[in-house]
């Protein structure tokens, strides 16, 4: 079995989603796709860096939900996951393949290869590269840019070669890590999807467990009760 992840996994751990990130608070005027871009970076600089910022702190105070952790009692199961927080990894989960970077690092926008981990709980402002001298940015993928190639090479090869491929909290429309599910089933995994609501992944589920993460994740990774 390996897991697919994606925001729905660490909402019930206070990270809001991406898709439902504009209801209320401070950043609801502003529009995630539009911040997670090169181009707001490009526009704002100083206000990508402060949304980030924010993220990075709201992250470091979230705790890993049951859903991390029943996850995280499977050593031999392989977690790919869109999502940017450390909670899997806090968890305990070994095998995790972050398709979208991860928030816990900066690195060159440049690409010069400059990368280092941040303090979460005390976030950098805007900075420059030591190495080149262009902007620092948080080490995730934003919209238009291409995913880590060894964490795809790994992510298809684990969805071609699994039996079941369990599906959590993903709106299943950001591309190319959508396409895993259907490259998955293609290959004769069978489906198992859990989320609040039908995705866009629904029409490809052999079983669809509509609920919260941290309830049904640990429902159905729990070893069964042993007859005495
Ligand atoms: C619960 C729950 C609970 C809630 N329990 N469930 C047209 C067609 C196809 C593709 C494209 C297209 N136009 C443009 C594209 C490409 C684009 C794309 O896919 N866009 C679509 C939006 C249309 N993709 C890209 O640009 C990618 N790169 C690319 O294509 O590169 C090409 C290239 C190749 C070679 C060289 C150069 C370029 C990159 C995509 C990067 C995505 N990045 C982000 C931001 C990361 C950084 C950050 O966090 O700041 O990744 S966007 C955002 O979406 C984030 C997420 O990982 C990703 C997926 O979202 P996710 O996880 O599914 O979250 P939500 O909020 O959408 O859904 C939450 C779900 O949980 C919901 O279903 C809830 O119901 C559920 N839920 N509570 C269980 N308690
Ligand atoms: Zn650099």
């Amino acid at each position: 079995m390996v897991s697919f992840s994606g925001a729905g996994l660490s909402a019930e751990s206070g990270v809001p989603t991406f898709r439902d990130a504009q209801t209320g608070g401070l950043w609801a005027k502003h529009d995630p796709m539009r911040l997670a871009s090169p181009q707001g970076f490009a526009e704002d600089p100083q206000l990508v860096s402060e949304w980030y910022a924010h993220r990075r702190r709201a992250i470091a105070e979230a705790q890993p939900n049951g859903a991390h952790i029943a996850l995280a009692r499977h050593p031999e199961m392989i977690h790919v996951t869109q999502n940017v927080d450390d909670l899997l990894h806090r968890a305990g989960a070994k095998q995790v393949i972050q398709l979208h970077g991860t928030i816990a690092a900066d690195r060159c926008h440049a690409s010069c290869g400059y990368e280092e981990a941040v303090d979460m709980t005390d976030p950098p402002g805007l900075r420059h590269c030591p190495d080149c001298g262009d902007q620092l940015r948080p080490a995730v993928v934003w919209f238009g840019e291409a995913l880590p190639s060894s964490a795809w090479t790994d992510a298809e090869q684990a969805c071609r070669d699994c039996d079941v491929l369990l599906v959590i909290g993903t709106s299943a429309v950001v591309y190319p890590a959508a396409g895993l599910i259907g490259l998955a089933k293609s290959a004769g995994a069978k489906i198992v999807i859990v989320n609040t609501q039908a995705s866009d992944a629904s029409s490809l589920a052999d079983v669809e467990l509509l609920g919260n993460a941290s309830e049904v994740v640990p429902a159905l990774l729990e070893e069964p009760a042993r007859p005495r």
